[in-house]
C-alpha cells in the first residue's frame, strides 16, 4: 500500500551543541527522521532543507527512497557539497526510518540484515601532558573501550585543537560569533607526537588499538615522515594527514609507510575518495552518514571500498546527531567491511532530547531492536535550547598565515 509525505519540518535545537533535525510525516501518520547537521554551518542547512527540499517532499511516496535521492541530487543542477549532501543525507535516513517503521524491523535488517553482533567502537583520550594522557586513556580502558584515539598538548603552543588543558572532555566548538583563533606549528608537532605515541604504547601493552588524528594539517612529506616514524607504535590509524582534496598527495603518504591511514570525514561524495579507494592508497574511510547523502549514499562508498579491501569508519563526533549516528551503527551491523565507529559521547541533555535504542556497551556499539533506525526527537524539550552560533576554532601558524583546518 502507497503511503504519502505530508509533512517536512526542520528543527534546529542546541541542547549543549548545535543539531539540524528534520521530521517527515507520512499520511499514515509513520514519522521519519534525519540529521543535518554541518558543525558551525548549521542556519544554511537547515534552509536548504526548509526553503528548496521539504516543498518538494509533500506528495511523494516516501518508499521511493532511491528515486527522491536521485532527485534531490540530479535535479538541484548544483551538485555536491557539505549543504547539499547534508539535506540529502537527512531526507534519506528519515525515509529509510519511515520504511523500517513500517516494515516492523530495526533499519539493519532491510540492509541485508546482520553481519555481526555488534560494532566495535573508538572513543577520544586527550590531555595536555604524557602522564596526563596516561591517565586519560587508562579511563578509556576503565570504560571497557578496546580502540582510543590519543591527542596531546605540543611543547611551545598555548592551545591545541581538541586538547584542553585542564579538562578530560572537550567540546570542538565554541560558543560566540566568530571562530577563536589558535597557533599552530607543524614542526613542533613533529618533533612532538612520535614520543607521545610511544610513551601511550608503552604505557597500555599492545592489547588496546591505538589511534591518531592529524586535522588535516601536513604536507605529503610530513605526512609520510610521521607515518614513518610512528610505525614502532603500530596504531590502528593515523588520521586526516593531509587536507586531500588532492587525493594524488596520498601516493607519496602511502609510498613511504605502513602505518595504516584514514581520511574523509569532510568528504560528501564518491568523488572525493574514488582514487584513495580504487588506487588502495588509504585503509579506512570516514565519511559520514549525515555529511554524505545518508545512508544510501554511504552503502554504495563502502560497497566501492568493499572491492578493494578498503574498510568504513564513519566519523562520529557529538556534531553528528545522535540520529546520523544510529543510522551509522545500523549501517556498522548489516556492512561487511565496516570496520569501526568513532564515537565521542553526548551530553546527558543530548541523550535526553533524542531517546535512542542504539546503545554502548564494553567496547562496542548495537542499534537496537525498534523498528526504524530507533532514535526519536522531543520536540517540546528541543525548543528549550534554541540555536545558539558556535564555531570550530581556526589557526594560523607562527607567521599568522592561515593553515589548513
Ligand atoms: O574535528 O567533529 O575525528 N574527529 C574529528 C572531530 C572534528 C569535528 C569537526 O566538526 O576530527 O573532532
Ligand atoms: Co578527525
Amino acid at each position: 500500500m502507497t503511503d504519502t509525505i505530508v509533512g517536512a519540518e526542520v528543527f534546529l535545537t542546541s541542547p549543549g551543541r548545535n543539531y539540524v533535525t528534520l521530521r517527515i510525516t507520512t499520511a499514515d501518520g509513520v514519522v521519519g527522521h534525519g540529521d543535518a547537521t554541518v558543525n558551525g554551518r548549521e542556519l544554511a542547512v537547515a534552509s536548504y532543507l526548509r526553503d528548496h527540499v521539504a516543498p518538494l517532499l509533500v506528495g511523494r511516496d516516501p518508499a521511493r527512497i532511491e528515486d527522491t535521492w536521485q532527485y534531490l541530487y540530479r535535479g538541484a543542477y548544483w551538485r555536491r557539497g557539505p549543504i547539499t549532501m547534508a539535506a540529502i543525507g537527512a531526507v534519506d535516513v528519515a525515509l529509510w526510518d519511515i520504511l523500517a517503521k513500517r516494515a516492523g524491523q530495526p533499519l539493519y535488517q532491510l540492509l541485508g540484515g546482520a553481519v555481526r553482533d555488534r560494532v566495535l567502537t573508538y572513543t577520544h583520550a586527550s590531555a595536555w601532558d604524557t602522564s596526563a594522557l596516561l591517565d586519560a586513556v587508562d579511563a578509556r580502558r576503565e570504560q571497557g573501550f578496546r580502540a582510543v584515539r590519543a591527542q596531546f598538548g605540543v611543547p611551545g603552543l598555548p592551545t591545541v585543537y581538541g586538547v584542553h588543558k585542564d579538562v578530560a572532555a572537550y567540546e570542538p566548538a565554541a560558543r560566540g560569533a566568530a571562530p577563536a583563533e589558535e597557533r599552530w606549528d607543524t614542526s613542533a608537532y613533529l618533533r612532538h607526537a612520535p614520543a607521545a605515541l610511544a610513551a601511550v604504547r608503552d604505557h597500555v601493552g599492545h592489547e588496546l588499538e591505538l589511534l591518531h588524528d592529524a586535522h588535516h594539517r601536513l604536507t605529503p612529506q610530513q605526512a609520510a615522515r610521521l607515518g614513518k616514524a610512528l610505525e614502532p607504535v603500530d596504531l590502528y590509524w593515523l588520521e586526516d594527514v593531509t587536507p586531500a582534496e588532492n587525493q594524488e598527495a596520498l601516493r607519496l603518504v602511502r609510498q613511504h609507510t605502513t602505518t595504516p591511514l584514514a581520511i574523509g570525514e569532510v568528504f560528501n561524495t564518491v568523488f572525493d575518495l574514488h582514487h584513495l579507494v580504487t588506487e588502495q592508497l588509504v585503509d579506512f574511510v570516514r565519511v559520514a552518514v549525515v555529511h554524505a547523502g545518508g545512508v544510501s549514499h554511504l552503502r554504495k562508498i563502502f560497497a566501492l571500498a568493499e572491492a578493494f579491501q578498503v574498510r568504513g569508519a564513519p566519523h562520529g563526533p557529538s556534531d553528528v546527531s545522535p540520529v546520523s549516528f544510529g543510522a551509522s551503527v545500523h549501517l556498522g551491523m548489516s556492512t561487511h567491511n565496516f570496520a569501526i565507529q568513532e564515537y565521542m559521547g553526548y551530553a546527558d541533555l543530548v541523550h535526553e532530547v533524542f531517546p535512542h535504542a542504539w546503545s554502548y556497551a564494553d567496547g562496542y556499539l548495537h542499534p537496537g531492536q525498534e523498528p526504524g533506525v530507533g532514535v526519536g526527537f522531543d520536540e517540546r524539550l528541543a525548543a528549550r535550547y534554541p540555536y545558539d552560533p558556535a564555531y570550530l576554532p581556526v589557526a594560523r601558524r607562527l607567521d599568522g598565515t592561515l593553515t589548513d583546518w
